[in-house]
């Protein structure tokens, strides 16, 4: 049964300091039990550490996020286990770091379900805690064992590793198929005009972005030149389903819809919400309420538009009465990236805003701007608002939830640091493998080791910088927080501890 947290309650909560797990007296049974808030985790795709106000933008308004931020903690040290999608949400989900798992790269829409159905995953370990679990929003990480019938139930899939219930995109909005999967079924799919989807090649007689550009209302840049769907090109093929076709323009509503409707069925017993946002990732498609609101063209209005539906979202908790029992956490895949692929005039209007924040790198990278991201934490009435500087990844919220909700599940690689999830303590771990396209470095206290590697040190077509380089690469983010001072040939005894901690944690 849910436990409403009084006041009386709260306080015996904070002071019980040395029982292991989070516990309050249940006042009817005198029993103690462990806390079981709903859990909600927000999160944004592609959204960088400088793009909210909170975190310092100056040029871009964010408030609902900002609300957030100054009544909860806010985190300057946050991290995504990785600078893609795919691998940060499978690290997330999993509470395994992406690069043991080599599949955990940015995935088509066709690709198998890359966490096996018997791993442990954030929803199935909150189920065994007596929790609803849903997912809505962006999933990502592949469906299917391989071949995948989309005009059938689609698995294994969200469902089949811990989700009751699931309303996602199946890749990312720039990839087919561009339909909606509710439970495994495609959304308003007609029987009689099937799905097709092919990442090879194209169905004869279907137009192409490449072949046809007199049907585009965005152009592409590089890539995203196969299928169109609403005007936009998109990666990979697709043929039917007309009717079950997503609308871009609609998308936030759409998913907020779901959202809100998901707390107001579920707000009888404890909940987990998964909701993933599509905003700032490409094709930007702010509903015309948005269009031009921030003078920084697209990617600027679906900034605007996902801080007012995260607003939305939480007047629903609010009037539902759910705020003071829920634990919100928010944050992004991965850092900013500008052009990535189409011509919406990211680059041309970003004026003086700065979506890393001063933060070297971007999406892709293995510098900092690539994993550091928008990272806060809130709970009305028990969470004190404080900027905590503890280092913290999405990795460690399975352990960590595990611990607050009374599991005992946690895995070797999500650190268990509850207290600095919920600002009671400045410590957060010590050591942290970053990871980019499978190439990895270190983040241990103020320190990063960056290894040599072959390769680009800049992707042209994004214009950012991979952070490979054919040399050790060592920064200290105290003293140099835009990673501007290689010292790997200066602090020769910081180096070589750094390389023993790096080859010590990836088991090399
Ligand atoms: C890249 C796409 C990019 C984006 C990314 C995935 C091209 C040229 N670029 O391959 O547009 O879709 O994959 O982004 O196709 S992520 O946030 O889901 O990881
Ligand atoms: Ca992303």
């Amino acid at each position: 049964s849910k436990l409403l947290l009084g006041s009386a309650l709260v306080v015996s909560m904070w002071s019980c300091k040395n029982t292991k797990k989070q516990v309050v007296k249940n006042t009817e049974t005198n029993i103690e039990e462990a806390v079981k808030p709903n859990i909600v985790f927000i999160y944004l795709d592609d959204l960088g550490y400088g793009d909210i106000s909170a975190n310092g933008a100056t040029e871009i308004s964010t408030p609902n996020i900002d609300n957030l931020a100054k009544g909860g903690v806010r985190f300057t040290n946050g991290y995504a286990t990785s600078a893609t999608c795919t691998p940060s949400r499978y690290g997330l989900l999993t509470g395994v770091y992406p690069w043991r798992n080599k599949d955990a790269q940015i995935l088509p829409g066709t690709a198998p379900l890359i966490i096996n159905t018997e791993q442990i995953t954030i929803p199935k370990m909150l189920k065994k805690q007596g929790y609803q679990t849903g997912i809505v929003g962006k999933w990502h990480l592949g469906l299917g064992t391989g071949e995948v019938n989309w005009n059938e139930r689609v698995s294994p899939g969200p469902n089949e590793v811990g989700f009751d219930y699931s309303y996602i995109m199946a890749a990312t909005q720039d990839r087919v198929p561009t339909v909606y999967i509710k439970n495994g079924h495609v959304d308003g799919l007609d029987p009689n005009d099937p799905i097709e989807v092919n990442y090879m090649k194209n169905f004869e007689g279907e137009p192409t972005g490449k072949e046809n550009p007199e049907l585009l209302s965005m152009k592409w840049h590089h890539g995203h030149n196969n299928s169109i769907v609403n005007g936009i090109p998109r990666i990979g093929y697709m043929k039917g389903g007309e009717a079950a076709k997503w609308s871009d323009v609609d998308m936030a509503d759409h998913f907020l819809n779901k959202a809100q409707t998901y707390v107001k069925e579920h707000k009888g017993a404890p909940f987990f919400l998964y909701y993933a946002l599509q905003q700032p990732h490409v094709p930007r498609t702010p509903h015309p309420r948005f269009v031009g609101k921030s003078g920084m063209g697209p990617r600027g209005d679906v900034i605007l538009e996902a801080d007012w539906v995260i607003g939305e979202f939480i007047k629903t908790l609010e009037e539902e009465n759910l705020l003071e029992n829920t634990l919100i956490v928010l944050s992004s895949d991965n850092g900013p990236v500008l052009n990535d692929g189409y011509y919406d005039n990211a680059v041309e209007k970003l004026g003086k805003h700065t979506p890393t924040g001063g933060l070297r790198g971007g999406k892709y990278s293995l510098f900092d701007a690539g994993t550091r991201v928008p990272f806060l934490t809130y709970w009305k009435g028990i969470i004190k608002p404080t900027v905590s500087d503890a280092l913290v990844c999405q990795i460690d919220l399975l352990s960590s939830l595990a611990e607050l909700t009374g599991s005992d599940i946690k895995t070797d690689d999500s650190a268990q640091i509850i207290d600095a999830f919920l600002g009671k303590s400045k410590n957060g771990r010590t050591d942290l493998i970053l990871e980019a396209g499978q190439k990895t470095a270190l983040r241990s206290g103020n320190w990063v080791l960056i290894p040599p590697y072959k390769g680009q040190p800049i992707n042209k077509q994004v214009n950012i910088e991979l952070g490979v380089s054919s040399e050790y690469q060592l920064y200290n983010l105290k003293e140099d927080f835009k990673q501007q001072k290689n010292q790997a040939s200066t602090s020769k005894q910081k180096l070589t501890e750094m390389i023993e901690t790096y080859e010590k944690l990836r088991g090399t």
